[in-house]
């Protein structure tokens, strides 16, 4: 249903269970607190746009669904916010100021590094009751907790890139909890970057609920059980990226991301994400395979021609390119050499990161984006 018409079966506001996006806008709450939040959030854009900076916004991390006001339970959706974390330090080592829109306690830049389940801190730190004195770093004053001498190595960098991020002022960090809070925060986050025009780039990568309980339909509190089994009725979530495209971001680079476990779908679904949308890329992932492979999938940018080595990538590893005939899409796989099939949650190719290749790649990607609109004033 395009933006702005009313749900398919009459007055009613998602009375067939499909929203249009100005239905769902007009009649849900809004998170508290959004005029503040939007408020800081176009301070820091125009600051950046003074220092003649691009920006990105990044979301990141999984929306909920609360199935009672008072919230006891709720549906939640698979991100651990680890995509988004890690392309934001890549985004600022790049040069790009950065909206970090992450779901609150997920992963987030640098902090990720010591997340309390995979690499807990406080395990870094030497026990002052235990700590051999011989041991340099160890050294205990009474006053001062000290990092264990092996791990001082790996943590000296991130403690640094950690305290650049926030002395530079580069970094603005918002966060949502609900799908709701993620749907307003969208559209407020992009109204607020539209002024920097083709210097905005959007990096859709949180993983937003398809479903959603309208407010009216949200019971105050509490379900109780006794009445056997529990039956929840959803709406469908409205597709903000049409109105996104063609409204809030016109001018943006919009990459949005698409997940799924059946790898057959992967393409089909992100060219229909395109040809809906109409913006300029989606990358598209398995939940096996995130973190060593993904593809991307875009518009062809000209005429068909066969070619081995890859024209639309620069120096990255592991590409492969296919082409789809009869339409005017192509997909690029991206794989981390050495992935396996992965473990609990995906794989990880040694050391590096996917998301160093994807950062690099669509920040070429954004500067032609941005060269183009240049060279077109400049010929007119
Ligand atoms: C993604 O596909 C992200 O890459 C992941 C990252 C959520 C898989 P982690 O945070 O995982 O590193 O653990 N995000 C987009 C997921 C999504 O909801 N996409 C929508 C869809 O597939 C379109 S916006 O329909």
């Amino acid at each position: 249903m395009a933006d702005g018409q009313s749900s398919s079966s009459g007055s009613v506001p998602g009375a067939s269970g499909k929203w249009s996006s100005q239905e769902f806008f007009q009649t849900q709450q809004p998170p508290q607190g959004l005029e503040q939040v939007a408020k800081a959030a176009s301070e820091f854009v125009q600051r950046q746009i003074e220092n003649g900076r691009k920006v990105v916004l990044v979301t990141s991390g999984g929306t909920t669904v609360p199935l009672e006001r008072n919230v006891v339970r709720f549906l939640d959706n698979f991100s651990a916010g680890t995509r988004g974390a890690t392309s934001a330090e890549y985004f600022l080592s790049a040069g790009y100021s950065v909206i970090f829109m992450s779901r609150q306690h997920s992963l987030a830049p640098y902090t990720r590094h010591y997340s309390h389940t995979t690499n807990p801190f406080l395990d870094l730190l030497v026990d002052p009751t235990t700590h051999v004195p011989s041991d340099a770093a160890a050294e205990d004053d009474g006053d001062t907790i000290k990092v264990m001498s092996q791990h001082v190595a790996h943590l000296r960098p991130i403690l640094k890139a950690y305290h650049d991020a926030r002395a530079s002022g580069y970094l603005h960090k918002v966060s949502f909890v609900t799908v709701n809070e993620y749907l307003f925060l969208l559209r407020e986050m992009s109204r607020v970057m539209q002024p920097l025009g083709r210097k905005g780039m959007y990096y859709l990568a949180a993983a937003v609920s398809d479903f959603f309980v309208p407010s009216t339909k949200v019971p105050e509190h509490k379900i109780q059980s006794g009445k056997g089994s529990l039956v929840i009725e959803m709406d469908q979530v409205p597709k903000v990226l049409k109105p996104m495209v063609q409204k809030w971001a016109p001018e943006g680079f919009i990459v949005s991301f698409k997940l799924e476990t059946d790898p057959n779908l992967l393409i089909p679904k992100a060219r229909a994400a395109l040809e809906r949308y109409g913006h300029q890329l989606v990358i598209g992932n398995d939940l096996q395979r995130r973190k060593f492979e993904v593809v991307f999938v875009e518009r062809k940018r000209r005429p068909r021609k066969r070619t081995t080595t890859s024209d639309s990538f620069s120096s990255v590893t592991g590409l492969e390119k296919e082409d789809y005939k009869n339409d005017d899409f192509e997909s690029t796989w991206m794989r981390l050499e050495g992935g396996g099939d992965g473990g609990e949650g995906g794989g990880k190719g040694g050391e590096r990161e996917i998301e160093e290749d994807i950062v690099r790649e669509l920040c070429r990607r954004h500067d032609a984006w941005i060269q183009e609109a240049e060279d077109d004033s400049s010929s007119r």
